[in-house]
């Protein structure tokens, strides 16, 4: 067998060769792979010997030449085989070939950055991967290992073998290019990811339907450490948790239930906030996911000692709240950690649609009708952020930073303030009313004034603003426009 060899990562090299040398006829190496070579002990020649040229370019072009892309790419043809003796080239049989580290270059400057882009290493690993049916290509040493063994065992290299070799070689390319698009990608536009090694999970949202996790690690993480294995109802409430609780800096709790929270509140700390969120809505709250904005401890897990919850999510768990929450077995304990995906994706029956992070912030806020009751910006802004993580159309009503109604997922505004004002009850009066959108018709505010609202917070831009400003006034409730829209669909 002929041996191709061209490599930045050398280590190992010499082993392998040593170890098939009664399999070889002859090895050529690029300048630095045959200079390491020769210092640990194998013989090689020159690859500028068979292709009449020395490196050009600064190293630039080395391979890049017929004579080792016709030994590499020929077939066991019997053309194949006179086009090359033709030309007085050969077949090569292994290939031994890593990639210039451009990993190390990431952060570099643009000039490191091209210079360490490899491009005759990618061509002689696509090459002699295209061409697995005759040809090896061996990457490092755990292929070195694979390639040992096979020859060990059989005698040969397997053509099972090499398929895999070749699989693995695409591999390499395809995610070497992704790296140098994502770090030459400084537009601000969106990165490349790598989507394996999905996880089968029991089912899809429902029972027939098959389903599967990819996770990320740059979005961030969820470590379950406990209860019972994850569905994908499970991932898709555990995620809405997590993003809104991300949206708040003092102690938070939310309560999620199909996606949409059902109680969240703030408090002096984390088993404060949890107790309210619950207690907001408890009888919503059974089966639900639950996510805190830092550790939970003793009066965390307190808090939900008589409640079913499927999920509980923390920053971490102290020993107290790990024991206390781990008598229950089914429940599971997560700790998460990352800020999530600068952009979210959705399938479409055509496509995918990409978007960019909802602006949840109350930074362009204006008050457009004043009252004698006083509302803190962080009441307002508490009442705001929970409407903009319900499903649009939410309607949120909150009272000194605790969820007292919730209407979400409704198809009629009006229907999700009457949802809202129900869920509440008495708790409606005195409380500030959040709609993710602006309120298209005065009827809202009618809805509002019966049940005792006493501030409404909306976007604003609606043609009949004055209709809606004229309705508050009279009912004496106090009106903010945020200026921004937080649909959730
Ligand atoms: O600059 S290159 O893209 N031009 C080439 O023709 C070429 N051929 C192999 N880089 C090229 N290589 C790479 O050189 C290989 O992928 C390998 O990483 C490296 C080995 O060079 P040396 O043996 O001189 O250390």
């Amino acid at each position: 067998m002929n041996v191709l060899a061209s490599l930045t990562d050398k280590s190992g090299s010499d082993e392998f060769l040593k170890a098939i040398n009664g399999k070889i006829e002859k090895i050529y190496a690029s300048d630095g792979t045959r200079k390491y070579l020769e210092e640990h002990g194998v013989r090689s020649l020159s690859i500028s010997e068979l292709t009449g040229f020395d490196d050009l370019l600064g190293g630039r072009v080395k391979t890049l030449h017929p004579a080792i892309f016709s030994g590499i790419l020929m077939r066991d043809s019997d053309e194949d085989k006179r086009q090359v003796k033709e030309k007085g080239y050969f077949p090569f049989d292994i290939v031994m070939c890593n990639l210039y580290d451009f990993s190390k270059y990431i952060n570099g400057t643009e000039d490191e950055k091209i210079e360490h882009i490899d491009i005759g290493g990618v061509s002689l690993l696509r090459a002699a991967a295209k061409n697995w049916k005759r040809v090896t290509v061996v990457k490092n040493r755990n292929d070195y290992e694979l390639v040992k063994k096979d020859i060990a065992d059989h005698g040969t290299i397997r053509e099972e073998t090499r398929k895999k070799l070749a699989l693995d070689a695409f591999k390499l390319t395809y995610k070497y290019d992704m790296m140098i698009y994502n770090s030459l990608n400084d537009a601000g536009s969106i990165k490349l990811i790598e989507l394996e090694n999905g996880k089968k999970l029991r089912y899809g949202e429902n029972p027939d339907q098959e389903g599967f996790i990819y996770e990320i690690p740059e979005y961030g993480e969820m470590e379950v450490f406990h209860g019972k294995e994850m569905s994908y109802n499970n991932y898709v409430d555990a995620s809405s948790a997590i993003e809104t609780a991300l949206d708040f800096s003092d102690p938070f709790a939310v309560v999620i239930k199909h996606n949409t929270p059902c109680g969240a509140a703030t408090g002096i700390d984390h088993g404060d906030a949890l107790e309210k969120a619950i207690e907001a809505d408890r009888e919503s709250a059974y089966g639900s996911v639950i996510c805190i904005n830092g550790n939970a401890d003793k009066r965390v897990a307190e808090a939900i000692k008589d409640l079913f919850v499927e999920i509980i999510i923390a920053k971490d768990f102290d020993s107290d709240a790990r024991k206390l929450i781990g008598k229950k077995k089914n429940i599971r304990m997560i700790k998460y950690s990352g800020n999530g995906p600068d952009r979210n994706f959705k399938t479409l029956f055509n496509g995918i649609l990409e978007q960019t992070r909802m602006n949840t912030s109350i930074d362009q806020m204006k008050e457009v009708v004043k009252t004698r009751r006083e509302f803190s910006s962080r009441e307002i802004e508490f009442a705001w952020k929970i409407a903009a993580h319900c499903r649009s159309n939410a309607v949120v009503l909150t009272k000194n930073c605790v969820t007292v109604g919730v209407g979400a997922g409704q198809t009629s505004r009006v229907e999700a303030t009457k949802i809202a004002c129900s869920r509440a009850g008495e708790k409606a009066k005195g409380s500030i009313m959040a709609s993710d959108a602006y309120l298209p018709f005065s009827d809202n505010v009618d809805v509002a004034a019966v049940n005792g609202i006493s501030a409404i917070v909306e976007p604003g831009g609606s043609i009949r603003d004055q209709d809606v400003i004229e309705s508050c006034q009279k009912h004496e409730i106090s009106l903010y426009f945020t200026g921004r829209r937080v649909f959730l669909h």
